[in-house]
């Protein structure tokens, strides 16, 4: 039996969440194309027979502006302690202006005497030969013990990138039930499908500015799930973009969390709700430890 921590970094929206989801084959994180996505550490378990990987999602690295980014910035330190191997993901679009920062944010994660392994995603966006040269440049930045190239999105070299991690697990117990492919309670990760709607249905500022709270959650005889959820923001302002003329944002996020929802809980959903505002919660210590963020 082997078995193993392996954590996954890098900068924001280089697709990480995308990987964890893959490798574990359902989807355990949220996903946009917003930067700063993921906001606390995820795990994600994969289990064979003789083997089990237990995958750490982080938050993107980057330099914390509020309290709740120098929380997701203990996350991350968290996540990479008692590792056994980093995966560390960059966008194969990065610009040479960008290397540096890149750079920076390896030396921050101080993984000395972990295996790093670059997993360079996004490669169904170029040409075969025009990776070479972002390949050449990468490999310089760090002491990497492999450099894949992948399409987290859509598979390719994905397993070629496991094989890799399964060299880095050690003789061990397994972790956690072969049933069990993460350990966020079904709450959270109902909060977290709504949370990917708004993402992905707002534009600009707001996004980074929403927290989602689940109010209530009962099951009912029947079956049904009934759930009462709040979508907070910082502004008034914000408010009112947020349910959208004659409450139509409003509706949309909640019929597309919905099916989410349905499709994870197995079941029936009703979905209500909510839009408050809680001014500048993103520096208010309490609020951010009673949404959920330990
Ligand atoms: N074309 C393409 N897009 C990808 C790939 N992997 C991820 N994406 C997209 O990149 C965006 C960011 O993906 P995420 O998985 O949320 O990235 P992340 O690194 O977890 O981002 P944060 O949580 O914000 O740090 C999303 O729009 C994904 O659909 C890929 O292999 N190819
Ligand atoms: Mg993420």
């Amino acid at each position: 039996m082997k078995s193993g921590f392996i954590a996954i970094c890098g900068r924001p929206n280089a697709g990480k969440s995308t990987l964890l989801n893959r490798i574990v084959g359902e989807k355990v994180a949220i996903v946009s194309n917003k930067p700063q996505t993921t906001r606390t550490k995820i795990l994600g378990v994969y289990t064979e027979p003789d083997l089990q990987a237990v995958l750490i999602d982080t938050p993107g690295i980057h330099k914390p502006h509020n309290k709740l980014g120098e929380r997701m910035e203990k996350y991350i330190y968290t996540a990479t302690q008692d590792i056994d191997a980093l995966i560390y993901v960059v966008d194969c679009n990065i610009k040479d202006s960008e290397l540096q920062a890149e750079k920076e944010s390896l030396s921050g994660l101080q993984t000395a005497g972990i295996p790093v392994i670059l997993a360079v995603n996004k490669i169904d966006t170029k040409e075969r030969l025009e990776l070479l040269p972002i390949l050449d440049k990468l490999q310089n930045l760090y002491d990497f013990s492999a450099i894949v190239p992948i399409s987290a999105q859509r598979g390719n070299n994905v397993p070629e990138l496991f094989q890799n991690i399964k060299g880095f697990l050690k003789e061990g117990p397994k972790f956690f039930p072969d049933d069990v492919i993460t350990d966020q309670p079904e709450r959270q990760i109902v909060a977290e499908f709504i949370r990917e709607k708004s993402l992905r249905l707002l534009n600009k500022e707001i996004p980074h500015g929403i927290a989602v709270e689940i109010e209530r959650m009962k099951q009912k005889d029947n079956g049904t799930y009934e759930i009462l959820a709040a979508i907070y923001c910082e502004k008034q302002s914000h408010k009112g973009i947020i349910i959208g003329k004659g409450g139509e944002k409003l509706k949309q996020i909640g019929r597309q969390a919905r099916e989410d929802i349905e499709k994870f809980l197995d079941a029936k959903v009703y979905l209500e709700l909510w839009v408050r505002v809680k001014e500048d919660w993103r520096n208010k210590e309490n609020f951010i430890t009673d949404i959920g963020f330990e």
